[in-house]
């Protein structure tokens, strides 16, 4: 028999992996590496390092448990070459074998350096997923917009998630997300923190390792509680259904000062590395719905995001292909703020968002979305510079979900493939949302003028110079006809102070 390498990447630590299926532990070498080109070609949060590599070394222990051989590179060996194709060869030629398989990455750069690398490489599907690229190049063909909402439903028929016996959605609505919008409640104090881990003997070997060696990059690494194991992520899910998915669905969309999870599940962390599946996640949520612990609003709003959104974005990055993450279509160009790395900003908003994403690798949707995401599309800011911050910045990002949440969803930079609009809102909305307002240096009531809420200032900025491409769009037509019945001399005012504001943060002054 052949002797093949049985590349298990860091973020396909499942047990079920078409790779481990194909092989054949008889035969074959399972080959896992930490290396510099995967912690370095973006400059990664180390908490997301120390979370991969501790979840990295576990998984090797229980393959090798599992009967199969495992040849697995620390960061610190010498003879690490740092890059996944160099330890594939240095694997070949320590064992005899001849080639390798592995499971499809999810990125373009690495299935590149694995197809064109120097080892004879055959990348299996990644079916760890409920969609195939077939099936959605099949759903995208001939439509003129991919709306989520249609993949949605063909999700829940094919899983029967949330169907009754005729066929039908479950109380005869397919979305509840309707009811979904509720502000920050003033308690929260019935909200439970995501279950943690105290770290053990492999968690602190690697935090010292990351310490050492990526300790001075962005971001904490104090207070490492993530679990690293699957029992761990189970045991996480368990406790966010008890806990905090009654109230999922309502506040949603809401943002509170020093609550950085609120009723979020922290799940993506998980499901992303391979230690969650995405049946397990819906069906745990769907159980709490039949026994009648959790509302249909908050259980459907689970699901949509997982078999729905999660899938659906996942689609885009593999239809729309490798040059997707570099498109620009608005032609933003402005330079990364330095207050998106420091937090060091008058506006309580983002420096809510980024200050907890400096701490914690993970921020919730609606900071991701409403907070960093609306400031860097009104501020014009450079959609690749902001789609490299989110790939560093969150435990959870790899590039086949953060580019068409990140390029897609928030800076429009695909010129409207995920969006159908802009997700561009004034300080009203989050002012409506979050407390944060209440603490703000800026006076969110204020249009133009001293103290003016940036948010406000920038919304019609965005619309007066994105007007030729948005003032068609029948669902921004209000927001155009709200700016065109200000008087012309507050109009001009406005641009004037929004362009004054973006040169002193262009000037790297506080603002
Ligand atoms: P919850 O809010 O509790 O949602 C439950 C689950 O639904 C998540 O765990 C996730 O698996 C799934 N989900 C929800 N929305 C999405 C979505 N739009 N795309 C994919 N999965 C979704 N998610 C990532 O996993 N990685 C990223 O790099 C990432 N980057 C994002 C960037 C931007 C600008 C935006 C707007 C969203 C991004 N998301 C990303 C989606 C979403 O914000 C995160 O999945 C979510 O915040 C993870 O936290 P949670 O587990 O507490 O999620
Ligand atoms: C994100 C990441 C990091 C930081 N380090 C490693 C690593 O050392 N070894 C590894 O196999 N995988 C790592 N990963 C995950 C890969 O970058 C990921 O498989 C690709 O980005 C494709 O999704
Ligand atoms: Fe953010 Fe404006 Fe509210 Fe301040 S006033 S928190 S900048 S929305």
């Amino acid at each position: 028999m052949v002797r093949r390498l049985v590349l298990v990447l860091g973020d396909q630590l499942s047990d079920d992996l078409s790779a481990l299926r194909e092989g054949s532990k008889e035969t074959d070498v399972v080959v896992m590496a930490e290396v510099r080109a995967e912690t370095d070609y973006v400059a990664h949060h180390p908490k997301k390092i120390a979370f991969l590599f501790a979840a990295m070394r576990k998984h090797a222990e229980r393959l090798r448990a599992d009967g199969w051989e495992v040849r697995y590179t620390k960061l610190d060996d010498p003879e690490n070459t740092h890059s996944i194709p160099g330890e594939l060869l240095r694997a070949a030629d320590a064992t005899g074998a001849t080639e390798a398989i592995g499971t499809e990455p999810g990125e373009f750069r690495l299935i590149a350096a694995l197809e064109d690398g120097p080892l004879p490489t055959h990348l299996f599907p990644d079916d760890r997923f409920l969609c195939s690229h077939a099936e959605f190049e099949a759903w995208a063909e001939g439509r003129k917009e991919l709306r989520m909402e249609w993949f949605y439903r063909e999700m829940r028929r094919k899983t029967g998630l949330l169907m009754d016996a005729d066929g039908k959605p479950e109380g005869d609505r397919w979305n509840y997300d309707h009811d979904n919008r509720k502000p920050a409640p003033d308690d929260v104090s019935d909200a439970s923190a995501p279950m943690r881990f105290t770290p053990d003997e492999t968690v602190e070997e690697v935090l010292a390792l990351v310490k050492a060696q990526f300790g001075n990059r962005y971001g904490s690494l104090d207070d490492f509680w993530l679990g690293t194991e699957p029992g761990q992520a189970r045991r996480a899910l368990a406790h966010w259904v008890k806990h905090n998915l009654p109230k999922f669905g309502d506040f949603q969309d809401a943002m509170v000062t020093g609550e950085p999870y609120l009723y979020h599940a922290v799940l993506s962390i998980y499901m992303n590395a391979g230690l969650l599946g995405w049946r397990e996640v819906c069906e745990a949520a769907v159980e709490a719905y039949r026994r009648g612990e959790a509302p249909i609003n908050a259980v459907e709003g689970f699901v949509r995001q997982i078999i729905g959104w999660r899938e659906y974005i996942r689609g885009v990055y593999f239809l729309e292909g490798p040059n997707y993450p570099q498109r620009n279509e608005l032609g933003h160009d402005r330079n990364l703020p330095e207050f998106w790395w420091t937090g060091e900003t008058d506006m309580r908003c983002v420096h809510e968002a980024v200050r907890a994403t400096m701490d914690n690798a993970y921020a919730h949707h609606i900071q991701r979305l409403m907070v960093t995401g609306n400031f860097g599309l009104l501020a014009g800011l450079d959609p690749q510079q902001v789609s490299e911050w989110y790939l560093i910045v969150y435990a959870d990002a790899y590039e086949w979900v953060e580019a068409p949440n990140v390029v897609g969803m928030s800076q429009f930079a695909d010129g409207g493939v995920v969006a159908s609009k802009p997700y561009v809102s004034s300080g009203a909305y989050i002012d409506r949302m979050s407390d944060h307002c209440q603490h703000c240096a800026y006076s969110v009531k204020t249009k133009v003028g001293k103290g003016a809420c940036p948010f406000n200032l920038l919304y019609w900025h965005f619309l007066n110079r994105h007007r030729a491409r948005f003032e068609d769009n029948p669902r921004m037509g209000n927001m155009y006809r709200t700016w065109d019945r200000m008087d012309a001399a507050r109009r001009d005012a406005v641009i004037a102070d929004a362009e004054a504001w973006l040169a002193r943060m262009e000037a790297g002054e506080r603002v």
